[in-house]
């Protein structure tokens, strides 16, 4: 391989901005490995965020995301859009080989200059999934992308969460997603902007759509109530119709000022939670480092000491808090 002349904080926050590819995907590297020079770069940049409409896909593994993706960015690439797709494998420790059904899913897009896709891997990120997707957001966005489709596998908890940054959140489901359903209707699962069942060429598509239907009918009270779209996303059946239903939704927070008042509160919620989750990654290493606070947490399991008592203990050493 050639040598390749490394970018400097400068030279990468300007091929950033210029949308320039290289630069983009050694932005998300950075990323991905929460470099330090990636941090410089987000923060010289964030200033210029604000522009991109982003598009969270989430849904259980195998459902049709990214085929749904390939599909929807096909569908407006007929407009004048530009678009930035991300893909984060939570279970992966970095993107090289992984996702490789995506990569080729996604190839027509390749060669379309107006479109960068990119697969992340976050295990092992220090500050997790929802700090690495936030980052690579704010790195399109930075880019001049018009469009960010952000794709997360999720079933249930947490996986939502992490794509709560998304502007319009989309839960594709297909026939046989049992668990989503329960977790929709247990309120463990946040209900989505948009509901797509994919695959609608299997024959309990129907079935699905009315368990689904049931669901959202329990809620009486939201002022957006959420679509469902039959798909196929593998021959781009329906995604016209998807597209319309996620353009509705911008309009919707559109109006009374409801986008502005919602991405405020997603990003107080995003510092919040990688403030969290660092703060969680900072205690559990100090308790593993530390002899005293290992024996702490002995004498818990061998009632000498009441578990209150060691919290306080750990929080003073640890945090310098308590009282
Ligand atoms: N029959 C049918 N198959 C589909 C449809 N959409 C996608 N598939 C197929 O379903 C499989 C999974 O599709 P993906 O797009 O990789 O699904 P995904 O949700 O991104 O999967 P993960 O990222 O692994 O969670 C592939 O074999 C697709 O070709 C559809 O509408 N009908
Ligand atoms: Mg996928």
């Amino acid at each position: 391989m050639a040598a390749r002349r490394e970018f400097t904080r400068e030279s990468l926050a300007a091929g950033v901005r210029a949308g320039d590819r290289r630069a983009l995907a050694r932005a998300i590297t950075l990323v991905e490995n929460s470099e330090p020079l990636a941090y410089e770069v987000v923060k010289e940049l964030y200033p210029e965020t604000g522009h991109a409409y982003a598009v969270g896909i989430t849904g259980p593994p195998g459902v049709g995301k990214s085929t749904l993706i390939g599909a929807l960015v096909r569908h407006v690439r007929e407009g004048d859009r530009s678009v930035g797709v991300i893909s984060v494998d939570p279970s992966s420790p970095f993107s090289k080989g992984a996702l490789l059904g995506d990569r080729i899913r996604l190839s027509d897009h390749f060669l379309d200059p107006e479109v960068f896709i990119r697969s992340m891997g976050t295990r092992g990120h220090q500050g997790g999934l929802s700090e690495a997707t936030l980052q690579a957001l704010l790195v399109l966005d930075a880019a001049g992308k018009d469009l960010v489709f952000l794709e997360t596998v999720g079933a249930g908890q947490g996986e939502v969460e992490v794509i709560t940054i998304a502007d319009t959140v989309v839960l594709v489901l297909m026939p046989g997603s049992g668990d989503s359903i329960q977790a929709l209707k247990a309120g463990i699962m946040e209900i989505p902007d948009v509901i797509a069942i994919n695959k609608m060429d299997h024959p309990a598509a129907k079935t699905m759509l009315n368990e689904v239907r049931s669901v959202l009918s329990l809620d009486k009270e939201s002022a957006w109530r959420p679509p469902i779209v039959l798909t196929e996303a593998s021959r781009g059946e329906n995604v016209p119709e998807l597209w319309a239903k996620i353009e509705e939704h911008r309009a919707f927070l559109g109006e009374e000022g409801r986008l502005e008042e919602q991405r405020r509160r997603n990003l107080a919620g995003e510092v919040f939670a990688v403030a969290s989750a660092r703060a969680k990654s900072h205690l559990e290493e100090a308790v593993a480092e530390d002899p005293e606070l290992r024996r702490l947490l002995d004498e818990v399991q061998q009632r000498q000491l009441d578990p209150l008592s060691a919290v306080r203990e750990i929080m003073r050493k640890v945090f310098k808090v308590g009282g």
